[in-house]
């Protein structure tokens, strides 16, 4: 990365020093967000020392630095990912042209749109996860957290800065905007429907950060073929920070799962009852929540067949994941076929390519939730536990797209809506599930020395410290 400056006010590697008129709007935008964070970010530690990473070297290995620092004082800062000489247009009709360091008239609102929406996500999940840390697991748990909150507050930095420096006016009352809708709020929601969605306990956490953050992995890596280069090194600079998310959450639902499954072999117990009894979360009560927040993360790919996605891959704006290991980058004559279900009854339906990018890019994030899913259940297996996590098919549950507003079971078989009420307790927590798992989390454990009963320890500590190294300094 190009030579991050760290005097100013912001942090920044675009030298923003050069450019007063933005430096000054973004210094005026920043007591806002400032005054957002101690709102509705985590609630009760504002005042503690917590080791966090944050972004000050050049080095590509060291943009990493780890140091105490209480969260209001984080550095927030603007990265982005050095520029790739003579890049051209990914994908789209005009492939092959040169990229855009200015944003052309005909694609403004398109543009904002989609940087508003992805900006949008940031703030909304520190807002959904801003009560955790008073339940926390272990010190090793609260100070992922953190880090993974000062990150999405990161991430909207760099969508507010790409609108301040390219939207001008319309721009700026956005990044206020960004400011004033609220998660769950019925008058001003956030945007998507996962970000509206609770996230109280931390088994919904660690589901959250390994299926919606891993949305938020694909969706990056499609934005960052993004022929306007800024939004593109943007959004590659920001996923260098996304792995860390997705690591809390794959290892998160994996020590939950190896805790159960040792205990229950360890006590010689299979009945969920018996599995409670003993002060664990149970496998099914894990598949419900896997079976909820896989769902409500599908829904953000948006529409399987979509025109404002083929518009996006037509102009170049978006792109699919790694564009270049695609062989035909302009996608007029393919076509992807969908089963879709009309009075009840299976009708197969090819569309033009351009249209199913969505799906194409949810075909990729489902293979890679896959992946995850496998290495749990190698865990159940290794601990002499006969159950295996599965991830529900894509018709089940859906809000957005051609499967929402019908009635799948689990496999994806049509069924009608009263059976699905019938079997509904069976598929997504109950309310008695939720409250169990959060009579697990009343107490939070402060000591550094303790982890809750429900979870196992984690394999390693962060970068090279010890589990039970004090990552939060809090008082109680
Ligand atoms: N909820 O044509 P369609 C992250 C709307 S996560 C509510 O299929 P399109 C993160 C849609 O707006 C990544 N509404 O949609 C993770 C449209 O409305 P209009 C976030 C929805 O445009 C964890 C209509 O339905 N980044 O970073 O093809 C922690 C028709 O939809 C939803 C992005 O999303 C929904 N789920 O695709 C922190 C990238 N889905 O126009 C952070 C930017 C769709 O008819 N966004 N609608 O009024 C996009 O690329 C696209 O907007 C979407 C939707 C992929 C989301
Ligand atoms: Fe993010
Ligand atoms: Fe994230």
């Amino acid at each position: 990365m190009s030579q991050v400056i760290n005097d100013d006010k912001i942090p920044n590697n675009v030298h923003l020093a050069d450019d007063k008129k933005l430096q000054r709007a973004l210094e005026a935008w920043q007591p806002n967000y400032i005054n957002w964070w101690k709102e509705m970010g985590p609630v009760g530690f504002q005042e503690d020392d917590v080791y966090l990473r944050t972004a000050i070297s050049v080095e590509s290995d060291g943009w990493a630095n780890f140091d105490y620092v209480k969260m209001p004082d984080y550095r927030w800062g603007i990265f982005l990912a050095d520029p790739v000489k003579d890049r051209t247009i990914a994908c789209g009709d005009d492939y092959g042209k040169p990229v855009w360091q200015q944003v052309p008239g005909e694609h403004r609102n398109t543009l904002r749109r989609l940087i508003v929406t992805q900006g949008d996500t940031e703030p909304a999940s520190v807002e959904q996860q801003r009560l955790l840390g008073q339940t926390c697991p272990s010190v090793y748990d609260l100070r992922n957290l953190f880090q993974v909150n000062v990150e999405e507050g990161r991430h909207l930095w760099a969508m507010v800065f790409l609108l301040h420096s390219h939207f001008g006016r319309d721009g700026r009352e956005e990044a206020e905007a960004l400011l004033e809708r609220r998660s769950g709020d019925a008058n001003k929601p956030r945007l998507l429907g996962a970000f509206n969605e609770p996230c109280t306990d931390w088994l919904s956490f660690f589901m959250f950060t390994f299926f919606t953050d891993r949305d938020g992995k694909y969706q990056l890596l499609a934005l960052a073929e993004s022929a306007f280069d800024p939004l593109s090194r943007t959004t590659r600079f920001m996923l260098t920070e996304e792995a860390h998310h997705m690591f809390v959450g794959e290892t998160g639902v994996l020590r939950v799962v190896d805790r159960t499954s040792s205990q229950m072999k360890a006590h010689n117990v299979e009945d969920l009852d018996k599995v409670r009894a003993l002060g664990l979360i149970d496998l099914p009560t894990m598949q419900k929540y896997l079976n909820l927040w896989f769902t409500l993360s599908l829904d953000l790919f948006g529409g399987e067949i979509s025109s404002n996605a083929a518009s996006y891959f037509a102009s170049g704006i978006k792109g699919r994941a790694k564009e270049a290991s695609h062989e035909d980058h302009i996608a007029l004559n393919g076509t992807y076929g969908f089963d879709q279900f009309k009075d009840g009854k299976k009708v197969h339906e090819d569309v033009p390519l351009r249209n199913a990018m969505n799906e194409v890019l949810r075909d990729e994030y489902v293979e890679d939730c896959q992946r995850g899913v496998d290495k749990w259940n190698r865990t159940i297996a290794a601990n002499g536990i006969q159950f295996q996590l599965k991830l529900p098919s894509r018709r089940f549950h859906r809000h957005v797209g051609i499967y929402s507003g019908m009635c799948f079971d689990t496999d994806g078989n049509p069924i009608d809506a009263a059976t699905f009420a019938a079997k509904q307790d069976a598929w997504l927590p109950t309310d008695a599930d939720k409250a169990y798992v959060k009579s697990l989390q009343q107490k939070p454990v402060y000591d550094p020395k303790q982890m809750a009963n429900w979870i196992g320890a984690p394999k390693q500590g962060i970068k090279g410290r010890p589990v039970d190294f004090e990552y939060v300094r809090h008082e109680v």
